[in-house]
């Protein structure tokens, strides 16, 4: 059975990666980007919010989308499979996350070692100096995800802030993708969890792994570009199926 090859190639492994993308919050009620009905991309423009020219021409626009969607991560929880991969930690040798999420699922279920490809929803900066910004209070307020909301100034510098997450078109945090780069090609087990795999470079995180002789586990509950080069496919959602990796 599959479940078993996977929880053995786990079992045996020294240093596991799990490399996470949308799916893998979608059950705490975080809705992905691309799933046909409930992905925010059927609903809502992705050029008009998340690039840095749709930021330039109207910030209050972007700015109010991304502080409803900080706001839902806020009042969701960390499900079964987030606690499931933090678990598998304390089994492991080396365990470390590689996440294109910008919410902090994984922290808050425990995990240490998390590295945010695409930056954070927690994470607002300054345009002009970079300088980290703090995060607004808005405990009380009602999320909304169509609300205008003016961004804040830099204390420093007087500069709009801007959500920390990476929108089409710019680089990854280098640290960032350079610690990816070093975790995929040294791991023995890359396990990647609720990705369609689309968005380069983190898709080609699980490729480099294979590269280097790890073997790919997929936990989707739908065929991916990623298909081909896993190992073990268990087409489940990530609650059901992250559970039963780990004891
Ligand atoms: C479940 C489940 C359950 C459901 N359990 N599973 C090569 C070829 C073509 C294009 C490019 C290329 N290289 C670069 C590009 C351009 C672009 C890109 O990749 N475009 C493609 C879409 C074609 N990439 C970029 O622009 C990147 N930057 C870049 O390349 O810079 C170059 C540069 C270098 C130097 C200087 C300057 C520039 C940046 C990409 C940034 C992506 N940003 C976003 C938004 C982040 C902010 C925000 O949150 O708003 O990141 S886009 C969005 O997609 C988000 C995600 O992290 C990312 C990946 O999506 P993910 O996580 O895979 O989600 P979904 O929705 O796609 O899939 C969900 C999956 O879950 C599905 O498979 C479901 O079946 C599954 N699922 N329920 C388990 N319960
Ligand atoms: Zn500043």
């Amino acid at each position: 059975m599959d479940l078993n090859e996977a929880a053995k190639l786990l079992g045996q492994a020294r240093h596991v990666v799990v490399f996470t993308g949308a799916g893998m919050s979608a059950e705490s009620g975080v809705p992905t980007f691309r799933d046909a009905l409930t992905g925010l991309w059927s609903r809502f423009d992705a050029q008009a919010l998340a690039t840095p020219q749709a930021f330039d021409e109207d910030p209050a626009l972007v700015w109010g989308w991304y502080e409803w969607r900080r706001q839902l991560v806020q009042r969701v929880r960390p499900h079964q499979g987030h606690l499931a991969v933090a678990r598998m930690a304390a089994h492991t040798p080396e365990l470390t996350v590689l996440t294109q999420n910008v919410d902090d699922l994984h922290e808050r279920a425990g995990s240490t070692s998390v590295t945010h490809l695409h930056g954070s929803l927690f994470a607002p900066r300054c345009t002009e100096c970079t300088r980290p910004a703090p995060v607004p209070d808005t405990t009380g307020d009602q999320p909304d995800e169509g609300r205008r909301v003016d961004p804040p100034r830099c204390p420093h510098c007087d500069g709009l802030i801007r959500p920390g997450v990476v929108w089409f078109g710019e680089a990854l945090p280098q640290e960032a993708l350079e610690a990816a780069a070093v975790a995929a090609s040294t791991c023995d087990v890359l396990l990647t969890v609720g990705t369609s795999g689309l968005v380069y470079p983190a898709a080609e995180i699980p490729r480099l792994a294979t590269r280097y002789g790890a073997a790919v586990i997929q936990v989707n509950p739908q065929p991916t570009p990623l298909d081909p080069i896993a190992r073990v496919n268990l087409r489940g959602p990530a609650a059901e199926v992250l559970p039963s990796l780990v004891s």
